[in-house]
């Protein structure tokens, strides 16, 4: 009885394997964004994505992950307020629906970056991984303080 049981389970996660990595390479996601210099003295920074996503399902980012330095912290964080005071949370996954465009932004959600002195000019190398076990590499520029608020603004002007 159970070498069949164990045969349709290697055949099912063969099937799974197959499916997984046909959809990895047709990600439907366009994502842009930048970090900020991390300012002097400060431990950590912030990154603000857009993630677009194209497609026809829903995409969980459950992590984001500097490439090359796995001993560097990046954290999914989004900000609430209550009786006046922001206080940042840590968030487990961040849904982005099918066809919706989903902005990072400072006061909302963000990546918290610890452990690496930021400089502007710099690109950041980050590895977005999906529930699915998809993932995607990016690289998003450093930018100065002013620069990032100008940014800030152009996108909602
Ligand atoms: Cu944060």
């Amino acid at each position: 009885m159970k070498k069949p049981v164990l045969s349709v389970w290697i055949i099912a996660v063969g099937v799974l394997l197959f499916v997984s990595r046909a959809y990895a390479i047709a990600l439907p996601l366009q994502v842009e964004g930048y970090a900020r210099e991390t300012p002097p003295g400060a431990p950590m920074s912030a990154a603000y994505l857009s993630l677009h996503n194209t497609g026809e399902h829903l995409l969980l980012l459950k992590a984001v992950e500097l490439r090359g330095k796995q001993d560097i912290g990046v954290d999914l964080h989004t900000t609430e307020s209550s009786d006046g005071i922001s206080r940042m949370r840590p968030l487990e996954q961040l849904a982005i629906a099918a066809g919706q465009k989903l902005q990072m932004a400072p006061g909302g959600v963000h990546l918290m970056i610890h452990g690496l002195q930021l400089r502007e000019g710099e690109l950041l190398p980050l590895r977005l991984v999906f529930t699915n076990g998809s993932s995607l590499e990016i690289e998003v520029p450093v930018v100065g303080p002013n620069k990032a608020d100008k940014e800030h603004h152009h996108h909602h002007g």
